[in-house]
């Protein structure tokens, strides 16, 4: 197999990294894997590499939903099956590639939003919302800001008052929160679409004497370690899940896919939502 990771921008992807490498020893799967710092292009040259070595399979995490439909053709004109893992691409063509294993973004923007909506549910007063974004472009980014934005649609006391990109890591949650917290001192929330840059957020809270979870309240997705802690001590005040651990099914469809046999085109990783008393509980036991 020749996996193309996107980079190891966050404690998701790090965590997912690990699963891939240790289920492809414990399957007997050889595995051939770069890490592609987050950039498209060193994506695709690493699957144009793996075509090349004429790998049995081919699974990649798309950094960003478009661009693939070239190279994704080259596989298929060399016979090689590709997997979709964690992000999936916009390519209108599905004979681009096997299956998509992976998370349902939008479903995970509506979970956090319902939980702002119970929250406020007994509030007439304005909530004023600050959104750090994923990576542009890509599909976690677009789909958490939509299924966000539904499920908040049918209140008008929500306002995003600031949206902007902190590409997934904690640097760049730091740098957007203290530009926003200048821009709009009032912020009643942050809704941040991964914990590291949720963490990087109450840095800058911090700094700026402001209470995490309190004066300021944040949402966050994933539930990796760091966020489940902060989210244990109430600086977090609710975590949608994103599994990273999608290691053990990959092997198992790539196998399959090397057999022969037929696979769903779509695999959806199950995940849940953590409150702070949820984390304590869950936390002795979390793998990641
Ligand atoms: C989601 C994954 C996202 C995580 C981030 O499946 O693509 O990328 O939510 C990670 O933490 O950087």
């Amino acid at each position: 197999m020749g996996f193309a990771q996107v980079g190891a921008e966050s404690g998701w992807r790090t965590a997912n990294t690990k699963s891939i490498q240790d289920s492809a020893k414990e399957a007997g799967v050889t595995l051939k894997f770069s890490d592609a710092q987050q950039k498209q292009e060193n994506q695709i040259k690493a699957i144009r590499s793996y075509i090349q070595q004429k790998v049995d399979v081919i699974a990649f995490s798309p950094v960003v939903e478009s661009g693939w439909d070239t190279v994704l053709n080259e596989a298929k004109q060399a016979n090689i099956p590709v997997v979709l893992t964690d992000r999936a691409v916009d390519s209108s063509d599905e004979s681009l590639y096997v299956t998509f294993l992976g998370s349902d973004f939008v479903e995970e923007g509506k979970k956090a939003g319902e939980w702002v909506a119970k929250e406020y549910t007994d509030s007439s007063d304005p909530v004023k919302i600050a959104q750090i974004e994923g990576t542009t472009g890509s599909a976690p980014a677009i789909d958490r800001a939509e299924g966000f934005k539904t499920a908040l649609a049918g209140d008008s006391k929500f306002e995003v008052v600031a949206s902007q990109t902190g590409d997934f890591t904690r640097a760049g949650g730091k740098q957007v929160m203290e530009a926003m917290l200048k821009s709009n001192p009032d912020i009643n929330l942050v809704y941040a679409h991964n914990d590291d840059m949720g963490l990087g957020a109450i840095e800058a809270m911090e700094a700026a004497g402001k209470v995490p979870g309190q004066d300021i309240k944040i949402v966050t997705v994933d539930a990796v370690k760091d966020g489940m802690t902060a989210l244990s001590e109430g600086k977090i005040n609710y975590i949608v899940e994103c599994s990273p651990i999608l290691g053990p099914q990959l092997m198992d469809v790539a196998q399959k896919v090397k057999a022969g046999e037929s696979v769903p085109k779509r695999i959806l990783t199950e995940e849940t939502t953590f409150t702070p008393e949820q984390a304590k509980e869950a936390l002795p036991n979390r793998q990641y």
